[in-house]
């Protein structure tokens, strides 16, 4: 059969026989209003790379090791600490608002029991059992939304092209192709037939076109399967979000909806010989950052093979907890700050736009400056602890329409262990900024 008439047929029978519980009513279209709010994301890559430690599916793609050696780790892969309320738990009280989890990476091996490929924990591994339906049902419960990671390409897979960086399966076979193809739309249509995730995070688009992957109808098979889903960029151009990874921006990105995925340390999945953490302190100042301009952090946790977290991951998580915990009016639901130029530092603003908060680094002596704003400050206070603060407006010329310079001053005891807020409370429900200009 054609691949176009598959994937009629597959379009086709969501028509005829729509899931109701996935049909969603199509009418709300604040559905990104939860992603934009959200800020903060857990990221979970967990697979059998976590056995040996080493790169998930590139150590083999790049030949660090054969193939072979690297698929000796799924008899390694036992998931047997694994407590996904615990994990759940953890995530929740790190004050991350929704969770994404490897469901496949590019080595093909899948943790749910997939009737398109016995390469999975279930058939495969000392696991045997599907992994991902207790996480989701244990997010849920915690009220967390839940992202599925799918890598659309599959090295492992016998009618996929690629298999590594040095040897290719086929240039062109249109025959395999197609049945890749239909391999690939039975995969992603289990997963939201399994999980109805709130997020579906592709990846692994770069290696093929929109329109080999067939990005639009993929696109419309997870719409007729959840009308609310929200799909991350990495589908050729047909995604919602935009992915920067592992690095971060310099200047406001353009896209209205952003999500920044970042590991702890620098690697994806477990691996113990490296150390090269991000401390409690790093990652909240990037996280800070990040909402500044109005994205999302996606922080990366490694569990091991057992499916234990790292205690250096644990850490960060209770530390970034604690820490959003006491700043969560300063962080979730808000919205971008305000340009550099009007305070030299990270700030967000309240969605009824009235607050504006500026994040302080360390301990400063003096006060702190904000220019440029052409509201009547009405109050100001340091966030989690309520204390009012004084503050002067300096250089207002009666007959200049460029507003004061505001001088914030800041007490001694101000010290977060990691980052401040100040709140300053304006005048109106729209933050208005001076065009500052030389004359
Ligand atoms: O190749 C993957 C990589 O292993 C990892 O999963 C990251 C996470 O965003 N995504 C791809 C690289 O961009």
């Amino acid at each position: 059969m054609k691949i176009k008439t598959y994937i009629i047929l597959i379009i086709a029978s969501l028509l005829l026989f729509p899931k109701a519980n996935f049909c969603q009513d199509n009418s709300d279209s604040t559905k990104f209003q939860w992603f934009a709010d959200a800020k903060l994301g857990i990221f979970i890559h967990w697979g059998i790379y976590s056995v040996n430690g080493i790169d998930e599916s590139w150590s083999f793609y790049n030949g660090l090791i054969s193939y072979e050696d690297y698929m000796k780790q799924l008899s390694g892969f036992n998931a047997e600490n694994y407590n996904p309320k615990e994990w759940a738990n953890l995530i929740k009280e790190s004050g991350a608002k929704y969770a994404v989890i490897t469901s496949k990476h590019h080595d093909g091996v899948a943790l749910w029991d997939s009737k398109f490929s016995d390469l999975n924990v279930v058939k495969k591994t000392p696991a045997k059992r599907d992994l991902l339906k207790p996480f989701v049902k244990a997010l849920r419960k915690e009220g967390l939304k839940t992202g599925i990671y799918y890598s659309l390409l599959d090295w492992s897979n016998d009618d996929y092209p690629n298999f590594t960086k040095e040897k290719k399966r086929y240039e062109n076979d249109s025959i395999k192709w197609d049945k890749f193809v239909k391999f690939n739309f039975g995969q992603i249509t289990e997963v939201m037939d399994n999980y109805n995730p709130d997020l579906m995070w592709f990846d692994g688009d770069w290696e093929q076109s929109a329109e080999q992957w067939h990005a639009t109808e993929i696109r419309e098979l997870l719409h007729h399967k959840n009308s609310n889903i929200i799909i991350n960029s990495r589908l050729q151009g047909y995604g919602d979000y935009a992915t920067p990874e592992q690095g971060l921006p310099i200047y406001n990105p353009k896209d209205k909806l952003w999500e920044l995925c970042m590991t702890m340390n620098d690697s994806w999945g477990y691996q113990p010989n490296d150390k090269n953490y991000k401390t409690p302190y790093e990652v909240i100042r990037i996280f800070s950052d990040v909402i500044s301009m109005g994205g999302n952090l996606l922080l990366d946790i490694s569990p091991r093979a057992d499916g234990t977290i790292p205690e250096e991951q644990i850490k960060v998580l209770e530390e970034l907890g604690r820490w959003n915990k006491k700043h969560s009016k300063a962080i979730f639901g808000t919205k971008a700050g305000i340009p550099r130029e009007y305070y030299a530092g990270p700030s967000t603003t309240s969605a009824n736009g009235k607050i504006l908060y500026l994040f302080v680094e360390g301990n400063p002596k003096g006060p702190i400056m904000l220019k440029g704003i052409k509201n009547k400050v009405e109050n100001i206070w340091v966030v989690g602890k309520g204390s009012k603060l004084n503050y002067d407006i300096k250089m207002k010329a009666w007959w200049s329409s460029v507003p004061g310079i505001v001088f914030i001053d800041l007490p001694a005891n101000l010290t977060d262990k990691y980052l401040s807020i100040i709140a300053v409370q304006l005048e109106g429900n729209k933050i208005k900024l001076h065009e500052f200009t030389s004359n």
